[in-house]
Order: structure tokens, then C-alpha cells, then sequence
């Protein structure tokens, strides 16, 4: 329902020109209590990823964190991660660029045989167990940047790169923030839209986490988001959090 999910309340926007992180600017909000904000800037100069990764941001992206306090347990937290991706690839296709989600949190570009990396998500969150006290979606999107201007070696594109002409940020943003609103108030039809837009699944994958390595086929994803691969030896789930990289084979 409405209230369950946090929908009720409005947001706020809190725009930087540069800032080093959005995401940690979300973080000290909750901190103070606060709630309902959409941190938005238009460079970062210490953009985070996953596992302390760096996350380039140079002017023209779109980078923004939604601060949120939904009265879900910690261990449904990454349906939010899920919920971003589509609402991401939504907006990028109304855009008029084809994206597609790999999971857990990537949305890429396909061309010929390599996937180019469009945006990254990081998902942070605080609280007890069975009630998160708050969450903060971090969405990178590239837009209106040169992919030259970004690592090599994650093979990047951007908005702008895709369709030979810079985007409308502010209307991007606004049909991103729209779809991701609607989505994390009904979690349940985060996963049917996910499957919708996966390049994952069907798959051959090879899945590293800090303890194992899985092989085999991605078959499907479940509730909150973990990966479900049917091996050799028999079904493995790998959920979100433990991935450290995945590889089609
Ligand atoms: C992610 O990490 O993909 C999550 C990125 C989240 C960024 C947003 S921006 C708003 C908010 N504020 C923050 O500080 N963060 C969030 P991961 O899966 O770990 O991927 C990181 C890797 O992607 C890096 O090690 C690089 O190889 C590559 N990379 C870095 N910057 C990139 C970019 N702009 N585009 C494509 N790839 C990039």
C-alpha cells in the first residue's frame, strides 16, 4: 500500500553544481533525520561505485541520489536497486536509446557483441533488520558526456554518444524519478518489468563472489533481487550484494 511503502510524503530537490558525492550527501541527510529528497548534481568529483570503486561524473551526467524511509525489512532493500534499473531503461528508451539491465545493477547499450556501460547504481541503506531506517538510491547516468571522458576499460556510452544528440536532462531526469516513484511503491512488479528488460537472462554466466564462483545458465531473478543459475550440479542463488563481477561465457 501506499503508506507501507513512505508514497505519501512529497519530494524535495536539492541541486549542486558539483558536489563529491551525491549519494554521501544523501547519507548525511538521513543522518539528520531528514527524508524524501532527490540529491541531484551536475558533476561529481568523488563518485562512488560498488565495493569503493570510483565512479566518474564529469559535467553533463546525470547524477542523483532518492533518499527514502520505507517500512520494508533490510532484506527486501534491493528490490530498490531492481526498481532504478527499470526506471532507468524506461526513461533511456523513451530517449530513444535501446538499454538493456544486466544484472545486478548495470544498464547497457548492446552493440554487435559488446555491452556498453549507460549507468551504474549503488544502493545504500541503514536500520534493524526487520525495518530499514532509510535508503539511498544512487543513479549515474551518463547523458550529455563524451564517453571518452570516461574509463576505458568499462567500455562506457552515454545519452548523448547513443543518439548523436545531447538530451533533455531536466525531462530525463523527471520520467527517470516518475517511474522509479511508481515502481518502489509496488515492489511486487518490480521483477515482471525487470525480466522485461534483462540482457542476463538465458545466459551462460560466470558469477564471482568472495566465496565461490558460480557457472552455468542465468534462469531467472527472485524477490529481492538474486540471481538464479542453473549449474552442473544443481540450482545456486547468488543474491545481489555478493557479486562482484559477472561475465556471459
Ligand atoms: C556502479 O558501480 O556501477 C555504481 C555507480 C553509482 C554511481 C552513482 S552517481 C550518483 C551516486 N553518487 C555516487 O557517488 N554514486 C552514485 P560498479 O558496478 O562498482 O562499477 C564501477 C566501475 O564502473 C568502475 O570501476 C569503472 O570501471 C566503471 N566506471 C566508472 N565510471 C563510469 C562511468 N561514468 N560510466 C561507465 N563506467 C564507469
Amino acid at each position: 500500500s501506499a503508506v507501507e511503502y513512505g508514497l505519501d510524503a512529497p519530494f524535495s530537490v536539492e541541486y549542486h553544481d558539483s558536489i563529491p558525492s551525491t549519494n554521501a550527501r544523501a547519507r548525511d541527510l538521513a543522518g539528520e533525520g531528514t527524508s524524501n529528497v532527490v540529491v541531484l548534481a551536475d558533476e561529481q568529483t568523488g563518485g562512488r561505485g560498488r565495493l569503493d570503486r570510483d565512479w566518474h561524473s564529469p559535467s553533463g551526467g546525470v547524477w542523483l541520489s532518492v533518499l527514502f524511509r520505507p517500512d520494508v525489512p533490510m532484506a527486501h532493500a534491493p528490490v530498490f536497486t531492481l526498481a532504478a534499473a527499470v526506471a532507468v531503461t524506461r526513461a533511456a528508451r523513451e530517449a530513444g536509446v535501446e538499454a538493456g539491465i544486466k544484472w545486478p545493477n548495470d544498464v547497457l547499450v548492446r552493440h554487435g557483441d559488446t555491452e556498453r556501460k549507460l549507468v551504474g547504481i549503488l544502493t545504500e541503506m541503514e536500520g534493524e533488520a526487520d525495518r530499514v531506517s532509510w535508503v539511498v538510491v544512487g543513479i549515474g547516468v551518463n547523458a550529455n558526456v563524451d564517453p571518452a571522458d570516461l574509463p576505458d576499460e568499462a567500455n562506457p556510452t552515454s545519452l548523448s554518444a547513443e543518439r548523436g544528440e545531447p538530451v533533455d536532462r531536466r525531462l530525463f531526469t523527471q520520467r527517470l524519478l516518475e517511474e522509479f516513484h511508481a515502481l518502489r511503491q509496488d515492489p511486487e512488479s518490480v521483477l515482471d518489468a525487470w525480466r522485461e528488460y534483462a540482457t542476463t537472462l538465458g545466459k551462460q554466466v560466470r558469477v564471482e563472489t568472495p566465496s565461490r564462483t558460480v557457472e552455468g545458465e542465468a534462469v531467472d531473478i527472485q524477490f529481492p533481487g538474486a540471481l538464479v543459475i542453473e549449474t552442473e550440479s544443481g540450482t545456486e542463488i547468488v543474491s545481489a550484494g555478493d557479486c562482484e563481477h559477472l561475465r556471459p561465457l
